[in-house]
């Protein structure tokens, strides 16, 4: 269906129809509508906008990664239906890995996401069709992982799941950086970065400063990355958020 340009909420349809399409063709899975509209909700309470809490994870994040030796940036459906040639830009900009890493598992699936992702630019694709590692104590399908990828990385970013991996993550020793609009879920809470935006706004700011901060000093970077409290940023989301209603 076309969505009339004039539509007042014109982008936010379209973007849920790229998930109703990534549905169709068959590499969205069906509690990926449910997931995004859990996250349509916290972005009305956000207001749809970048917080400054969000912004200052985001730089934060991207400091993270410029440092990493080996870092990973985890895809799933979602990710692969909003934001693929964004995601593609971003591993290249900061030199990271692309793993395809589903919680509804399916070869077909695993084997889609990658070819939209090499249609997007990537050069390699990790965890798709390959032998996996377990990460310890996650028995779910996204416990497996490539031994290339995520076992062996020392910075992960995950986007758009609520559950017990970046927990799991956490505790093989990994720096964990998640994107999720629900401040407040598992995954929010057990990240070392949290950066509570939607996606579609996070990944293109995390480009951009990608670009601006890849020539800084390292000790710039290491500095940011010191003076970053997680736990107090959320708390200033969570501010900003209520701040909304009145
Ligand atoms: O593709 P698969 O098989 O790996 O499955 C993907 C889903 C999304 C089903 C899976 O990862 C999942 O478990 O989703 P949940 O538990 O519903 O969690 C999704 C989280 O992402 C929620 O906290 C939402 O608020 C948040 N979210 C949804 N859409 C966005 C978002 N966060 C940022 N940007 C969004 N666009």
């Amino acid at each position: 269906m076309e969505i009339p340009k004039s539509h007042p909420r014109y982008e936010s349809l379209t973007y849920r129809h790229k998930l109703v399409s990534g549905l169709d063709a068959g590499f969205v899975a069906k509690a990926g509508l449910i997931a995004h509209g859990r996250g349509e909700a916290f972005d009305y309470l956000l207001g749809e906008k970048t917080t400054k809490s969000a912004g200052l994870a985001e730089r934060v994040a991207v400091a993270k990664l410029l440092l990493a030796i080996n870092p990973v940036i985890s895809v799933n459906g979602n990710v692969a239906a909003l934001v693929p040639e964004e995601i593609v830009n971003l591993s290249k900009i900061l030199g990271a890995k692309l793993e395809v890493n589903l919680f509804y598992r399916t070869p077909e699936r695993e084997q889609k996401i990658k070819e939209i992702l090499i249609n997007a630019g990537a050069g390699k694709v990790f965890g798709a069709g390959v032998a996996r590692r377990k990460i310890p104590g996650l028995d779910s399908e996204r416990g497996k992982v490539d031994p290339d990828g995520i076992f062996t990385a020392d910075v992960v970013m995950v986007s758009l799941e609520d559950g017990d991996r970046a927990e799991a993550l956490a505790k093989m020793g990994k720096d964990v950086i998640a994107i999720d609009l629900n401040p407040i879920s598992r995954t929010s809470k057990a990240a070392g970065i949290t950066i509570v935006d939607n996606i579609i706004r996070a990944i293109p700011n995390m480009i951009k400063l990608a670009g601006e901060m890849k020539e800084l000093d390292k000790r710039e970077l290491k500095k940011l990355i010191k003076e970053f409290d997680n736990g107090k940023n959320i708390e200033d989301g969570l501010k900003e958020m209520c701040r909304k209603f009145k």
